[in-house]
């Protein structure tokens, strides 16, 4: 026979067991994954079925609803012989990929220009595949030959390492970098010269990781076509001098040789304050540029890029490809073919150009930070670009000075 005691501890032994499996249901329910996700077509068509409702209720609101447009609008009109150009890697693939993101949404899923890409080595099928989907215009794939990311022959290899070494010591930034030296000597000589580039006549570079600001709505290299420019720009700044000691010296030297090549009406008054004595480091920023590629490939330019490579300076210094063409466009084209466009809102790591005037910011749909804006600040070159073009600048300049 159980004993009372024992009865009572079987009793609650049984209690607590069923109380335990009790709590287990409840906790395992609770957790118990759903079948499945709702299908992301469900989801798409409940909201279209809501947008639509919304849209053919009368507004309540005193708001009228806009129609809707559809993103992949497409302006009417003859193109340009024209193309997005970027130099990249391919560890540079989600970078770049942000970048075209933001040129297409701002402006080129209303044109659809092609894009090419150029690389010192073969593009990987996940570039190449990633880069495809976001281009609303062909995309083009170049290896950039040998001879054009190499040491030319008479560089004294002695000589440019020991630079390399007195740079980096120096704490100068890519100072010891011979990838950089070839990527600076090929946007400043070569990228023209790819063959994919030879089908076209205007070009606008991309750099990865940028941002556009503003919405673009009309076609900017028909722009630059219709109004004769031939380089145009968004940055301006002052360059680092220890990387260009001897740059302005060969400049000078080119003048000499080449005094045909000088345009009249020129710019040197934007990159020299004593009409070509000394270079005020003034250079247009390159990672963002729109130009005319038969500028690049004509006599005057050739001629000068050759000059500037004999001279070694993109290897026993670090001349930048910023520089180079900034004091080309300033001195071989007529001041008036170069553009500032105020209108393209604009983000590289670190500097910002975003219209100054909040009624373009409104109109463009901007999205940058105003007082962001580096133009007017002290270590930007356009008040000079400015003044030397006699233009008036946009409303609200003085309150973004610093
Ligand atoms: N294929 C290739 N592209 C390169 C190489 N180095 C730089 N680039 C590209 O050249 C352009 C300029 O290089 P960046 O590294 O952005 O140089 P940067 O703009 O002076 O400096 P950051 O402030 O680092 O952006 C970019 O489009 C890069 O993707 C390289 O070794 N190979
Ligand atoms: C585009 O420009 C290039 C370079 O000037 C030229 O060779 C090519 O024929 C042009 N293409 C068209 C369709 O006009
Ligand atoms: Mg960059």
């Amino acid at each position: 026979m159980p004993t009372p005691q024992n009865t009572r501890t079987l009793r609650f032994a049984l209690l607590a067991f069923f109380s335990l499996i009790v709590l287990y249901k409840i906790y395992t329910s609770s957790y118990k994954p759903k079948a499945t996700l709702p299908d992301v077509s469900d989801i798409q068509r409940q909201q279209l079925e809501a947008a639509k409702n919304y849209l053919s209720t009368p507004a309540d609101t005193g708001i009228t609803p806009k129609p809707p447009t559809t993103l992949s609008e497409t302006y009417p009109g003859e193109r340009a012989n024209a193309t997005f150009v970027t130099l990249a890697r391919n560890v540079d693939v989600w970078e770049i990929a942000k970048s075209i993101r933001q040129v297409e949404d701002r402006f080129n899923r209303k044109f659809h220009y092609d894009w090419v890409f150029l690389n010192d080595k073969p593009f990987n099928d996940e570039f190449k595949k990633v880069t495809t989907a976001l281009v609303s215009g062909k995309t083009k794939y170049g290896l950039i030959p040998e001879k054009h990311w190499s040491f030319p022959p008479h560089i004294d290899q002695e000589k440019a390492k020991k630079a390399r070494e007195a740079m980096h010591a120096k704490g100068i930034i890519y100072g010891d970098s011979i990838s950089y030296r070839h990527m600076c000597r090929f946007e400043s000589g070569f990228f023209f010269q790819q063959e994919l580039l030879l089908d076209y006549e205007y070009y606008w570079r991309v750099e990865p990781s940028i941002k556009l600001y503003c919405d673009i709505d009309y076609d900017v290299f028909k722009f630059m076509k219709d109004n004769n420019k031939k380089y145009g720009f968004t940055l301006s700044l002052y360059e680092y001098i220890e990387t260009i000691p001897t740059l302005w010296d060969s400049t000078k030297a080119f003048m000499k040789e080449h005094p045909e090549h000088i345009a009249k009406n020129n710019a040197m008054q934007f990159i020299s304050d004593d009409g070509g004595e000394k270079y005020n480091r003034c250079h247009f920023w390159s990672n963002f540029e729109v130009g005319d590629l038969n500028f690049w490939r004509g006599q005057a330019y050739t001629d000068y890029f050759n000059k500037l490579d004999k001279d070694g300076g993109f290897f026993y210094e670090r001349w930048g490809d910023a520089p180079v063409h900034s004091i080309a466009a300033s001195l071989l084209l007529p001041k008036d073919q170069l553009h500032f466009f105020n209108d393209i809102g604009y983000y590289h790591v670190p500097f910002t150009h975003c219209p100054t005037s909040e009624e373009d910011r409104i109109k463009l749909k901007c999205s940058c930070e105003p007082k962001k804006n580096f133009d007017w600040k002290g270590y930007s070159c356009t008040t000079r670009f400015f003044d030397m073009m006699g233009l008036e600048k946009p409303k609200g300049w003085e309150t973004q000075l610093d």
